[in-house]
């Protein structure tokens, strides 16, 4: 059988980094608008891991319908699909876990990030150096192909600098500093961001977890995958705080 992981995701920097941290050469990997299954659910959900599932499983909605109405315009045979999706965001400590599940949103979807961030960073000016404390964390969601849902968390810590550094990266890369690299994440190169990053962790998780799923033809548990997040109950306290 063939694997195939469609995103569900509309982001161009998310699926950048997706494409690089899935390396399987036997896995194909589309976003949801190259299978042409664009989807945008409503994310009221009140954490990352409500918001991750229910975009996977909008998207995994959507193939079943086109499936049954013969308009799916891939070809599926001999191929098992599973959709996968990412919410994620910034956690600003000093701001009470602001921008949180709304990172995207935060001061309007479509502006601009440079924007956003000398924003953050004038409400921050009195802060120092010490409680400047931040994390961006991922859920990966998963609906995989016998229909059972998952979702994981992964976590990457830094800081809130003073100013913007760095080209690499996308969204908020360029004020999140790495004390442990004296760079923002937009400076180090993509293959160091996604070694440390919250989404190459849930992503690496998720990915486990299908791979026992696979061998074993029955449905993982969740909890299988909570050692393989390095920061897992930083970031489970995190996001649950974030609503
Ligand atoms: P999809 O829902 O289509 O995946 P989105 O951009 O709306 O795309 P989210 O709701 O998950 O996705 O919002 C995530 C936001 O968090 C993203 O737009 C960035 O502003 C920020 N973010 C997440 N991961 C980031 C990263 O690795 N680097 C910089 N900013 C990031």
């Amino acid at each position: 059988m063939k694997q195939l992981i469609i995103f569900a995701t509309g982001n161009k920097g998310k699926i950048r980094e997706i494409r690089d941290i899935i390396t399987d050469p036997d896995t194909e990997v589309l976003s949801m608008r190259e299978a042409g299954v664009e989807a945008d659910p409503d994310e009221n959900g009140t954490s990352f891991e409500e918001n991750a599932l229910i975009k996977a499983r909008a998207v995994a909605d959507l193939i079943r319908k086109k499936k049954a109405e013969g308009t799916l315009s891939l070809d599926t045979e001999n191929t098992q699909i599973t959709v996968m999706s990412d919410d994620s965001g910034l956690v600003i400590d000093a701001l009470g876990g602001e921008p949180g599940i709304y990172s995207a949103r935060y001061l309007g979807y479509d502006t601009d990030y440079n924007y956003k961030m000398e924003q953050i960073m004038k409400r921050m000016e009195n802060v120092p150096d010490e409680k400047r404390t931040a994390r961006f964390v991922a859920a990966v969601g998963a609906v995989f192909p016998d229909g059972s849902e998952h979702v994981v968390l992964g976590a990457m810590e830094g800081v809130i600098a003073r100013g913007i550094f760095g080209l690499n990266g996308f969204g908020y890369d360029p004020f999140f500093y790495l004390p442990e690299y004296g760079k923002t994440s937009a400076e180090i190169t993509e293959e160091e961001k996604n070694a440390i990053s919250h989404r190459g962790k849930a992503l690496r998780a998720m990915l486990s977890l299908f791979d026992t799923w696979k061998q074993s033809g029955a449905t993982a548990k969740d909890a299988d995958t909570a050692s393989v997040l390095n920061s897992a109950s930083a970031c489970a306290e995190a996001c649950g705080d974030n609503k």
